[in-house]
């Protein structure tokens, strides 16, 4: 092999050996609309991540009042009680505070909002069943999604 072949191998080599080096992994972007849904329906969690940096987007025009969206992680047997029980919850804006069933949840937001949540993938077991949804009323049957765990 001559001295000219030599560095684009070893780039080549290193591209491959360090897919989990990339961002990508670590950083998620899911946006939310006026018509209740996501742009996703799954979450993939790396577990290889430190912690897990997930912006949810809100590209819809409409208010928090009239479309506020979120992202909640639950158990996936608890995705219907806590969906239920999370509506009663306004004053904490649709997340019912202090309950287990609730793993992770990103603030509330509306039309042309942003939001960041620094997830920690270790509050995910490996072989467990999650999903992510909204918990605005109305919204969690559209507004879901399944958490691929890796
Ligand atoms: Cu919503």
């Amino acid at each position: 092999m001559g001295k000219q072949t030599l560095l684009p191998t070893l780039l080549i080599t290193l591209f491959f050996l360090a897919p989990s080096a990339w961002a990508g992994d670590c950083s998620i972007t899911v946006d939310s609309d006026d018509a209740m849904s996501f742009d996703t329906d799954e979450i993939v969690i790396d577990q290889s991540c430190d912690v897990i940096e997930l912006t949810l987007t809100h590209s819809g025009d409409l208010g928090i009042e009239a479309m506020g969206h979120n992202i909640v992680f639950t158990r996936a047997e608890d995705l219907e009680a806590l969906a239920q029980d999370a509506m009663e919850a306004s004053d904490d804006d649709y997340v019912p505070a202090g309950d287990e069933r609730v793993i992770a949840a990103t603030d509330l937001i509306g039309g042309g909002e942003s939001t960041t949540l620094e997830l920690d993938p270790s509050l995910f077991e490996e072989d467990g069943d999650y999903r992510f949804f909204c918990s605005f009323p109305g919204h969690w049957g559209a507004m879901q999604g399944e958490v691929v765990i890796r």
